[in-house]
């Protein structure tokens, strides 16, 4: 259930220093369904929902997280920070009994989009491995 038709075989066109899709959902410029907002990260249903609650976490100053393999210290609080937000989503979107958090790093990850995101997704019995 739930398998992904869209291609991740192309981040090699993607340049991992420029804005993605994600800065214009932050600006307000493309519409999203947003779920969660603070200073530091927006929360927003995912437009291909793999699961019946699929949410993207993302921070909303990039600084140079385009995927978790760019992780430094300075990136510290922001990670902390948007872990807390998982959880406290969740809570939100009723997922009390269980859900997965993924986050997708490369090209092997199958990462599409590259700017830091984490998928919250549930609603449903997750299988398990991924794949
Ligand atoms: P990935 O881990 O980089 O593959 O995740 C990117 C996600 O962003 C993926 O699930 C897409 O469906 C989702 N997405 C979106 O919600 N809105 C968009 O405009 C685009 C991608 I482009």
């Amino acid at each position: 259930p739930f398998s992904s038709s869209h291609s991740h075989h192309n981040s090699h066109h993607h340049n991992h220093h420029q804005f993605t899709i994600f800065d214009k959902i932050i600006k307000k410029e493309i519409p999203a369904q947003i779920v969660y907002e603070d200073d530091k990260c927006l929360a927003f249903k995912d437009v291909s929902p793999q699961a019946p609650v699929h949410i993207l976490l993302i921070p909303k100053v990039k600084d140079g997280l385009t995927q978790l393999q760019k992780a430094e210290e300075r990136h510290k609080d922001i990670l902390g920070h948007l872990m807390l937000k998982v959880a406290e989503i969740a809570q939100q979107n009723n997922l009390q009994e269980g859900y997965r958090v993924v986050i997708n790093d490369g090209k092997l990850g199958c990462q599409s989009v590259y700017h830091l995101h984490l998928h919250i997704l549930g609603g449903t019995q997750m299988g398990w491995p991924p794949g």
